[in-house]
């Protein structure tokens, strides 16, 4: 059986968000660029390494000003998210810590993050930069180039991974807790048991 998994990316515009999905699913790059209108959503099945066939839905939105505070709709559901910000634009890493990072956890408290810098190509000094903002919260942190690919397809399955065990856990606990709440109210009931 294969898994859904829905990953959403988020990020300022023209960090890369675009480059980095058509380099995981068509391991491809163009130099030509259209920033992202709104939402766009892909669906396809990925093998990942020790998990097998997972089906994933990919939401890609527009890192663009006006479309900051996204419709509920993006997070809605959401297994794992990546944040992607660019390397040489310090900016795009401080909006993540005060705008990006803070309105995903209103909407998707405990799902999996990875943050991701990126073009790393165009400044190769940033893979030795500890970041404070993803050590401080315990997110996953890497490295990526969407124009040579390094790390972009390791990243996409360490982020299927985390998004399928995050699925597991949490229809785990709704069942224990559904068998907790059952035996709650066969608790509370006169009838006699014994
Ligand atoms: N050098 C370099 N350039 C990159 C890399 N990734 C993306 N770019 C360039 O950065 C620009 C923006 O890339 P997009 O993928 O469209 O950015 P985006 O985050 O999707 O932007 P919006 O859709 O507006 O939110 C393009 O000109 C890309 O060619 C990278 O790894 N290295
Ligand atoms: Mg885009």
């Amino acid at each position: 059986m294969s898994e859904v998994v829905k990953l959403i990316l988020c990020g300022d515009s023209a960090v890369g968000k675009s480059k980095l999905v058509e380099r995981f699913l068509m391991d491809d790059y163009s130099k030509h660029t259209s920033s992202t209108y709104a939402i766009t959503k892909f669906t396809q099945d990925v093998e990942v390494e020790g998990l097998g066939k997972v089906k994933v839905d990919l939401w890609d939105t527009a890192g663009q000003e006006r479309f900051k505070t996204l419709h509920s709709g993006f997070y809605h559901g959401a297994h794992v998210a990546i944040l992607v910000f660019d390397s040489t634009r310090k900016l795009t890493y401080r909006n993540l810590q005060d705008t990006w990072y803070p309105e995903l956890r209103k909407y998707r408290e405990n799902i999996p993050v990875l943050v991701i810098a990126n073009k790393i190509d165009e400044n190769q000094k940033a893979t030795t930069i500890k970041f404070g903002f993803p050590a401080k919260h315990g997110l996953y942190m890497n490295y990526t180039s969407a124009a040579d690919g390094r790390n972009v397809v390791q990243v996409f399955h360490d982020a299927l991974r985390a998004g399928v065990k995050y699925k597991k856990d949490i229809s785990l606990h709704s069942f224990s807790e559904m068998i907790t709440q059952e035996l709650a109210d066969w608790d509370d009931s006169d009838e006699d048991v014994s």
